[in-house]
């Protein structure tokens, strides 16, 4: 509620806005005026823009802005505590309609019921003669693929999360596990790993995917028929997954020591198998199938995560001061040589990396250059393609596991700068978005959220400037939920003016008006990558407009289990 309050002011050429008020919608209160800023030029919009200051009103109500001479006015919007608490629900909520293999009853789904869809058993593409069934987790976006490498992402937000703030995590999301002693985001994310330990092969590695060869046309998932598909093993998807069923062997081990020790176990038998395979065993759709490829041509960040949190979580390690059994304590010993071995190599692969990041973002900054259909420089590290922030969070919340000071030096001070780098991107445009014009890439409200929880985490980690990152994060999140150039909350069911045709099969084919609430969309991409996009998009369109509320735009409004899961991040953080 004493959070900052920023409202953008668009000017019609060159124009100056006139004096802007605050009018309270319910009930009696004087008008406060706001103070509106010099026009500004925002780029990723390309128009001028006035920043209305309102954040000295912190009386919870409704409330909207006008501004006195033209008579434009705002939506309504509220101050109130804990303004992010139903947003944040619905997103969580949103991952159950997301569930594969199962029925969706009516008690947790209601009019989103369904049957249970994909029970039937998968063949191995490489031997069909080979049968495995993979069974459950959720459909991956509009799509009903399921993505080991995507899923590990998303739980990775999830977890962590749950580690850092479970308090503002232990919603009820009426699912039917609900009420059984365990908090319902672990209960929903159950769902998801016991799928993913049926993707692990005997040898340890992780399948890449498991897809029907074409995306199916639309069509409800109940009936989708295609032969499934498990394609060979990545190494990005096992290193991940590593990554996970490490932080799940240990929020997992007060509700299920069983389950938490099977996680471990997956662990790691995947660690092992990085260990025997060095190399990048990369993935590549083969030819003629056409779902999702979460191709990853560096998988240096999964080793980093597996690694890291191999030596954080391996039961031997941690208690690698008890030699009550005599020999095997050499063997312990070992591993976690082997482990900080891999971490301290594989640093410095990402630390060189990173620098050199760095530099090239300062560099351009400079020369204020901007190409678009690049990926952004900055790399938050909280995506599929680079999950090193993920690992290095891992690493930093548990020093005493052993990465090394110097080590873990070097990636505190790195995440540091990023942090501050957006906290001053953000600071320089009036909508406040740390975002550049070439950062609005396929999923670019992912890049917005990611780099939200990138700030938290630096907030968590630099307590003495926390409140400089929260602030931008904050920015970020309203960008999402409607301060943008498009005027659209990115969630569906949240907002006055929510996008409502998803790229989602469930959504177009349910026969239902309103669209699943609580998923986040795409958003923009600079230029659209679709061809309706393109069709839509006016040729030449600035960054936030390129983006169309169109079912067939699949790269401007496709929804996807790590895209809510960022926002969920950002968004619980700050339900306090
Ligand atoms: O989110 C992915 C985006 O970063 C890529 O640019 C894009 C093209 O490769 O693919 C996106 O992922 C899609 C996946 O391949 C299949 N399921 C839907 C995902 C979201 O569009
Ligand atoms: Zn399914």
């Amino acid at each position: 509620m004493d959070g900052k309050k920023i409202a953008v002011l668009v000017a019609d050429a060159g124009e100056k806005p006139g004096e802007v008020r605050l009018v309270r919608e319910d009930g009696d209160a004087e008008a406060i005026i706001a103070s509106v800023s010099e026009l500004q030029t925002d780029d990723t919009a390309a128009e001028q823009a006035a920043v209305v200051d309102f954040s000295a009103c912190t009386t919870p109500g409704t409330y909207h802005l006008e501004e006195t001479g033209s008579g434009v006015r705002s939506d309504p919007f509220a101050i109130s505590a804990r303004v992010y608490h139903e947003v944040k629900k619905g997103m969580l909520k949103a991952f159950y309609y997301q569930r594969c293999g199962c029925a969706l009853p009516e008690t947790c789904a209601g009019v989103y019921a369904r049957p249970a869809c994909h029970c039937r058993d998968a063949v191995l593409y490489e031997d069909r003669t080979r049968i495995l069934p993979v069974r459950g987790g959720w459909h991956d976006a509009g799509d009903f693929g399921r993505y080991p490498s995507a899923a590990a992402t998303s739980l990775g937000h999830l977890l962590y999360a749950w580690e850092l703030f479970p308090e503002r995590l232990s919603d009820d999301l009426t699912i039917p596990e609900s009420g059984n002693g365990v908090p319902d985001l672990l209960n929903e994310c159950r769902y998801e790993l016991e799928f993913l330990l049926q993707m692990q092969a005997e040898d340890g590695g992780v399948y890449h995917k498991v897809t029907t060869m074409r995306h199916p046309d639309f069509l409800m998932p109940q009936d989708d028929d295609g032969e499934l598909l498990v394609f060979p093993v990545s190494s990005v998807s096992t290193g991940a997954m590593a990554g996970v069923w490490c932080i799940a062997s240990r929020v997992y081990e007060p509700y299920d020591a069983d389950f938490a020790r099977s996680c471990f176990h997956a662990a790691a038998q995947a660690g092992q198998w990085l260990l025997t395979h060095p190399e990048n065993v990369e993935f590549h759709n083969p030819e003629g199938c056409n779902t999702g490829e979460y191709d990853d041509d560096d998988d240096t960040d999964e080793r980093l995560w597996a690694f890291g949190e191999l030596l954080r979580t391996d039961p031997e390690i941690t208690h690698e001061g008890d030699r009550s059994h005599g020999g095997a304590g050499e063997h312990r010993v070992t591993r976690q040589e082997q482990y900080r071995r891999q971490i301290a190599e594989l640093w410095v692969k990402s630390a060189a990396r990173e620098h050199r990041m760095l530099a090239k973002y300062d560099e351009a900054l400079a020369k204020g250059t901007d190409v678009p259909r690049q990926a952004p420089i900055l790399s938050d590290g909280f995506g599929w393609t680079d999950v090193t922030t993920l690992a290095i969070l891992g690493m930093l919340r548990d020093p005493a596991a052993g990465a090394g000071e110097e080590t873990l030096g070097e990636m505190r001070q790195i995440l540091l700068a990023k942090a501050d780098r957006l906290v001053a991107e953000q600071g320089m445009h009036p909508y406040r978005l740390a975002m550049q014009p070439r950062d609005f890439t396929w999923g670019s409200n992912m890049v917005v959220t990611n780099r939200a929880d990138l700030l938290i985490l630096a907030a968590i980690l630099a307590p003495d400037r926390a409140a400089q990152y929260e602030a931008a994060a904050l920015e970020q999140l309203h960008y999402l939920f409607g301060r943008n150039a498009m005027h659209t909350s990115y969630v569906t069911g949240f907002g006055t003016h929510a996008f409502r045709n998803p790229h989602n099969r469930v959504t177009a084919c349910d026969g239902i008006d309103e669209p699943i609430p609580g998923e986040v969309s795409g958003g923009p991409s600079y230029p659209p990558l679709d061809p309706r996009g393109e069709e839509l998009v006016p040729k030449g369109s600035a960054p936030q407009y390129c983006y169309a509320d169109h079912v067939d735009c699949y790269s401007l409004n496709e929804i996807t289990i790590y895209w809510n899961s960022s926002a969920v991040f950002a968004a619980a953080y700050f339900d306090r």
